[in-house]
């Protein structure tokens, strides 16, 4: 993989004046926020009212509208210069776009955030308030959907001509609450208030073909054979601002709606109103966001929406291409998509089936074009989290596509047969196939096979692929295997999350890092600078502290900012180990109790994330943290020493408030199971230290920043495969006095006095069924580790020396370099600067 410089130079932006820049958006002399400006005109003009009925909503309103306003022109010309220039296209296909909120980092990005800020102080509006009428977009459950975000937003930067496609669920991913310390789930209603950001176009609506229909009954989606029905979708649009506010891309969600004729049969009858429950079912499709869950492999609704995206998508993105070009074959000069995991994997057979039904093409020629076009990525090393869809359904709702998808099938066992004559084996585990009692399609296959470029998002990640989940396929097709390791945008995760720190590296260094992460690391020098270890610490305790503010108003609960922050925050699953972090809380709060005078740093444990609502052992891990948090507090002991808080609800705008007032970052999982991590890049710019093992991305980041300068521990993945085999949880129990110790007191029913043998599935999963996840295996290295990581935090110095290398080294972990390198090597895509 060659350099990326080639692809997209590093961008340079030069801050302008305000009314220059108002210009430049096309805005002329019009003010924003001043008196007649565009603000004031929305906030009575679209209300229709007086001053007396205007709340906190409707000024967000106001300002959000007067942003789009000023974006609205750029939005437009970026897409005409795009078709002008015939520009190649890149497409991000995904079923989840975790965006957060948007006006704050769209002020960012336009290069409004000081005009904004002052204008707000002449016109006493209060700024922060009115940010946080914003819902946010929860569009995704986590590091998948936040990580295309982030592209979307790198894409921008780079003024490459790229877009975002993805459904507009009406409820996004669940709201947690917390009640007696179990997880209880809300439906997300963040369309409850009209979407400023987004611009329906209907006149832009596809029409989509199944050979079912759906009925709802008793709340559960059933396909219907045989009764062949159409769809629309509407495509609504959302404007992706570069930074410096040159490209302005589109984000297109598509929402279902039944067309007039949805379900005409039974209309015909007469029966007026079950027709309109078939709208009701056809209009459901995008409803809602699945969490990320076991159970919802199995469910009908979720592969009709990811047909449904793939469909409305291509066929958008066609139709697009046919504007400009006359000849098929320049599809892969032109067109690029990417598919985020398998779930629009569909999208080899619906290619297929457009070039070789709608544009007639010979089977060899459509098919060196769809491998051309298409390019995968994969997020998960776990085989129950492959995606494989039983057959039988897609002989309901998408016969054809089975055809299609049994031809490439014919061919590739063909083609395997040929290059390994008599191994039955490899034609079995890389077959599109998987036979058993029920039939199965393998949408990891479909999209390695269907697809030039299949990629990991971390380089251990990307060489267990090869080498473990789908070795034959990589045996046979080499060439396509690459890794491109995930990045985050430092534009909403320094800029807009942490305007301390921002400000103290632009003070020192300049702004050019803004665009150009790698200029952090002239930060080196000055980790051993004792005026600029003070601004980190500085900068660091002003975010400790606003986080603290805002917890108090917010839940009231109080932190101290003294204390240390330390934090996991990410999904709550067992290869992450929260329960590995409880368990060491639980030791340390021994500690203390038997040795009540022992010198102990004052700790805060941040935990926050969410659990799919059918894993139940990941709830209990949820409640198991509550209750050790609640058993702390009432304990006089241990007040202003060690306190555990959950926070409810974890989601894009908070980690924007936590991430920058973290000391201490936690990335423990079980060495091997976490592709990549993307939070922990977003800690590591924000000068936390992480305690880690050598997982996923973290890997990556101790290479740039050295050992010395992270907490390490644990078996590597290589241990942990070949331990598996003889590893036994229970002779760490037995030998280990402090972990017995914890969880006897954890068994013996200590926090859960009134609600006893409630964990004891807790017990289960450690002792009785093998502890799949090795926890006991990496306590007793955790626990040293955290020594050495309180050794450091009493020196404060070094301790501020060894944050800003890691800050310093952060510079790879931009969501810009991912992109450069996805450009170059798998897009063959260039900017296209609208000028
Ligand atoms: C699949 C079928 C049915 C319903 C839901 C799903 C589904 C939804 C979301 C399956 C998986 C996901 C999300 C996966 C995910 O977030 N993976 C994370 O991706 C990050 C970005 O690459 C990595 O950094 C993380 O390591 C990885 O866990």
């Amino acid at each position: 993989m060659g350099t990326s410089a080639r692809v997209a130079p590093k961008p340079k932006i030069v801050k302008i004046d305000a009314a220059r820049l108002l210009e430049h958006y096309g805005c002329g002399p019009i003010q924003f926020m001043a008196e007649d400006g565009l603000y004031q005109r929305h906030l009575h003009f679209d209300n229709v009212t007086d001053d007396k009925d205007i709340g906190p909503r409707e000024r967000f309103d106001a300002a959000a509208r007067s942003v789009r306003d000023v974006l609205s022109q750029r939005w437009v010309l970026t897409e005409k210069t795009y078709e002008e220039k015939n520009a190649k296209r890149v497409y991000y296909l995904s079923m989840e776009f975790l965006l957060g909120r948007s006006l704050a980092n769209n002020f960012t990005n336009l290069l409004l955030d000081s005009l904004v800020a002052e204008t707000a102080k002449k016109n006493d509006v209060d700024l922060l308030s009115l940010l946080e009428q914003e819902d946010d977009a929860g569009l995704g459950n986590g590091g998948l959907g936040r990580l295309a975000a982030c592209f979307l937003d790198s894409m921008a930067t780079l003024q490459l001509p790229a877009m975002g496609y993805g459904l507009r669920y009406e409820y996004g991913m669940f709201k947690q609450l917390i009640e007696d310390g179990w997880q209880q789930e809300k439906p997300d209603n963040w369309l409850r208030h009209p979407d400023p950001w987004e611009v329906a176009r209907p006149h832009e609506k596809v029409e989509i073909k199944l050979n079912s229909s759906f009925e709802l009954q008793s709340g559960s989606f059933r396909l219907i054979r045989g009764r062949p029905s159409t769809l629309w979708g509407i495509p609504f649009d959302r404007p992706v601002v570069g930074y410096g506010g040159k490209n302005v891309n589109t984000l297109r969600l598509w929402a279902a709606k039944s067309t007039d004729f949805f379900d005409f049969q039974s209309f015909s009858r007469g029966d007026f109103v079950a027709a309109q429950t078939g709208d009701l079912a056809a209009e459901s499709i995008t409803r809602v966001l699945y969490p990320d869950d076991t159970t919802s492999l199995g469910r009908t609704l979720r592969l009709v929406q990811e047909y449904f995206l793939v469909a409305c998508s291509l066929a958008d993105l066609i139709r697009r291409f046919r504007r400009n070009n006359a000849d098929w074959s320049t599809l892969p000069e032109k067109v690029s998509i990417q598919l985020n995991d398998t779930h629009p994997a569909m999208a080899v057979p619906e290619m297929m089936r457009i070039l070789l039904d709608d544009a007639h093409l010979e089977w060899d020629h459509a098919w060196e074009l769809t491998q051309q076009t298409l390019a995968y990525t994969n997020h998960t090393l776990l085989p129950e989290a492959l995606e494989r869809w039983p057959v039988e359904w897609f002989e309901i709702l998408l016969p054809r596509h089975l055809e299609i998808i049994y031809e490439i099938n014919r061919r590739l066992l063909l083609a395997i047969q040929n290059r390994f004559p008599g191994d039955s084996q490899r034609v079995a585990s890389m077959s599109l196939v998987e036979e058993g009692p029920q039939r199965k399609i393998r949408m990891a296959n479909l999209a390695i096979v269907g697809s030039h470029s299949t990629n990991g998002v971390a380089a251990i990640h990307s060489n267990l692929l090869r080498a473990t989940t789908v070795r034959d396929l990589a045996e046979m097709f080499p060439e396509r295997f690459n890794n491109k390791t995930n990045g985050v945008t430092p534009r909403r995760w320094l800029i807009l999350a942490n305007p301390s720190l921002s400000a103290t590296i632009t003070e020192a260094i300049g702004s050019g890092w803004i665009t150009d992460l790698d200029q952090l690391s002239n930060l080196k020098p000055l980790a051993t600078d004792r005026a600029f270890r003070d601004a980190f610490l500085k900068a660091k305790r002003e975010a400790k502290v606003r986080f603290a503010e805002w917890l108090v108003t917010s839940t009231g609960q109080t932190v101290n900012p003294d204390s240390i922050f330390d934090c996991q925050v990410k999904r709550i699953h067992e290869y992450k180990r929260q329960l590995l972090n409880a368990l060491r809380v639980v030791v340390l709060y021994n500690r203390i109790r038997e040795n009540p005078d022992i010198a102990i740093a004052p700790r805060t444990f941040f935990f926050a994330g969410k659990a799919a609502p059918a894993y139940q052992l990941a709830k209990l891990i949820i409640k198991f943290i509550n209750n050790v948090a609640s058993t702390i507090d009432g304990d006089p002991a241990v007040r202003g020493r060690l306190k555990v808080i959950f926070l409810p609800d974890y989601r894009v705008s908070l980690a924007e408030r936590l991430i920058p007032a973290a000391d201490v970052s936690n990335q423990i999982s079980t060495a091997g199971y976490e592709a990549s991590g993307t939070s922990n890049m977003k800690f590591m710019m924000n000068g936390a230290l992480t305690i880690g093992t050598r997982d996923g991305a973290t890997i990556e980041m101790v290479e740039e920043a050295g050992e010395e300068n992270f907490f390490l521990f644990g078996l590597t993945a290589g241990q942990v495969a070949e331990s598996r085999a003889w590893y036994s949880p229970r002779w760490h129990y037995e030998n280990e006095p402090e972990t017995r110790a914890a969880l006897d007191l954890i068994f013996s029913d200590f926090f859960s006095r009134y609600e006893p043998g409630i964990f004891s599935s807790l017990r289960d999963v450690l002792l009785i069924n093998g502890d799949y996840y090795m926890h006991l295996a990496d306590f007793r290295s955790y626990l040293e580790a955290d020594q050495r990581m309180l050794g450091l935090y009493a020196q404060q110095d070094e301790w501020a020396g060894k944050a800003i290398l890691n800050i310093a080294s952060s510079g790879r972990f931009s969501s810009d370099r991912t992109i450069r390198q996805y450009a170059e090597d798998i897009w063959n895509a260039v900017p296209c600067p609208v000028v």
